[in-house]
């Protein structure tokens, strides 16, 4: 095993891999930009490097600066977390090329499943069902017509080299179809740096449920189930649980199945998830596969006991996975929210600034993973997800209602956040009853609804504190309009204290 890594990311991640090197012994180096000097990550670890400014381009994205704090502290390999440069391929081979072991599968395999086009072909191959449409590229305008209408409206260009759900186009009707495929290619060239788009039928109303798996270099390969990630917001996901309410046994056994089949036949060395929609008759159709850990990894950790980045470190580092398949043991059920400084009732409006107060859950069957501490300011330039929350329990009823002390316990003031929004998901009926699809929050215009303003009791407690607050330290950039509901800050940070179960309970 290594004795000393680094982690090529920042906040709640960052801390999450190297709280698993901690627990074998491994020595955790953080990188850091300058906005995240004071950031917790750079705190836990055993080294920290500066490696730029904020700007992502310059720092966690700039490959050189990463490589070269790798090499003066000595990491024997280096973890690239997720987002960032996790699934780039050019990094995972300089890394290799710098005689540094990349915590990840080989530059091949990623770039084999980054052309999600390749990848369909790939999957086709191995016997795993995909959605109707296109596996080869197809240049001209009316070749894609003839192609749309086989595959049968509506259908959804999506980007080659893309991934995420970022520039697809739904087309109804063949008239639409040139015009958005020539938005579809300017944006994926911007985006992506290639033109090539495909066409798949658009499935309506489906879920979103991904495999987890994992492979070593001997070629042992085992799956942990499947997460239900229905619930996301322009290809955001918010809330997931595992296992899912729509995946019977013999769902289950097809869908690991086919995803083992798809993993065996790549070759693939690493843990990693094979997204699929499934149907309301139990078909499922892949999608894509994502060659990283995932942000609701913890959830299918919370029920298998499996430490999915300890599987990471010793797959790199030439080992045997610890768990054979029949020592795999799904116990229960595991709801992860993710909590995230921006304000939902304002169009996701992201609202970095400095936390005043932070009061963080726990308690039986619950896990916070973050990234935060109080006082911190959230950056402006990384992803506005700053914690996540994971409630267990050993029915999805038990976990759901721990899920909504869990939230009303969590205190975040001095930003705009979306706890009072995951409150409203976690109690509403559609989601209680377990009915989900990729359509859930669009459709549920009620989730966007703020609740009336409680007792003045509260109101009167939440500006004390948020007072008290601003006098010990300076409140900059954050907003602080103490006049009411609407406006600032304070009246934002009062309605999610009030939404989120009261000061009183917690504090008195
Ligand atoms: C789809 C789809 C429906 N039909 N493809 C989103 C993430 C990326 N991995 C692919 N995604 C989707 N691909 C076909 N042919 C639906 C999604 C999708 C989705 C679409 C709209 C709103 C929310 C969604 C949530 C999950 C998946």
């Amino acid at each position: 095993m290594f004795k000393k890594i680094l982690i090529a990311n920042r906040g709640e991640v960052a801390l999450r891999i190297m709280r698993t090197c901690t627990d074998m012994d491994v020595l955790s180096v953080a990188v850091f930009s300058d906005a995240d000097r004071k950031s917790p990550h750079v705190t836990y670890a055993d080294e920290a490097y500066h490696i730029g400014p904020p700007p992502p381009r310059e720092s966690y994205l700039n490959i050189e600066a990463v490589l070269r704090a790798a090499k003066e502290s000595k990491a024997e390999a280096i973890h690239p977390g997720y987002g960032f440069l996790s699934e780039n391929p050019d990094f995972a081979q300089a890394v290799v090329d710098a005689g540094i072991v990349f915590i990840g599968p080989t530059a091949a395999q990623i770039r084999a499943m980054g052309n999600k086009l390749g990848a369909r072909r790939l999957m086709q191959k191995a016997g795993v069902p995909i959605v109707p449409g296109a596996t080869v590229e197809s240049a001209s305008v009316e070749a894609l017509k003839k192609l749309a209408k086989e595959i049968g409206y509506p259908v959804l260009v999506k980007p080659a080299s893309g991934g995420g759900g970022k520039g697809m186009h739904v087309v109804q009707a063949e008239e639409e179809l040139e015009g958005a495929l020539d938005i579809a290619r300017r944006e994926a060239m911007s985006a992506f740096g290639s033109s090539t788009v495909y066409l798949e039928r658009y499935l309506h109303r489906v879920r979103h449920i991904e495999i987890q798996i994992a492979r070593d270099t001997r070629g042992h390969a085992i799956h942990l189930g499947e997460r239900e990630c229905s619930v996301q917001r322009r290809h955001q996901k918010i809330v997931e649980e595992c296992p899912s309410v729509a995946v019977t046994k013999d769902l289950r056994a097809r869908m690991v199945k086919a995803a083992l089949a798809a993993v065996n036949a790549v070759g693939y060395n690493g843990v990693g998830t094979l997204e699929f929609l499934v149907d309301d008759q139990k078909n499922f159709y892949f999608l894509e596969m994502n060659t990283r850990l995932q942000v609701e990894h913890t959830v299918t950790e919370r029920v298998t006991g499996v430490d999915l980045v300890k599987q990471q470190l010793l797959i790199a580092s030439g080992e045997e996975l610890s768990w054979t398949q029949d020592q795999i043991k799904f116990n229960g059920w595991a709801v992860e929210c993710r909590v995230s400084a921006e304000d939902p009732y304002n169009n996701f409006m992201p609202s970095p600034g400095v936390i005043s107060v932070l009061y963080e859950p726990g308690g039986p069957g619950v896990r916070v993973d973050s990234g935060v501490s109080e006082g911190f300011e959230i950056p402006v330039y990384y992803d506005p997800m700053i914690a996540k929350l994971i409630a267990w329990g050993r029915n999805r009823d038990e976990a759901i209602r721990r899920m909504r002390r869990v939230l009303g316990e969590y205190k975040l003031l001095g930003i705009r956040n979306n706890i009072p929004f995951l409150l409203a998901i976690v109690r509403h009926p559609n989601f209680v009853a377990g009915d989900l699809h990729t359509g859930f929050l669009d459709e549920h215009t009620d989730l966007f609804q703020q609740e009336a303003n409680a007792s003045p009791e509260y109101a009167a407690i939440v500006a004390a504190l948020l007072e008290h607050a601003s006098k010990q330290k300076p409140r900059t950039g954050a907003p602080n309009g103490a006049n009411g509901s609407n406006g600032g800050g304070a009246g934002l940070a009062w309605r999610s204290a009030v939404q989120g179960g009261a000061w009183g309970r917690s504090w008195r």
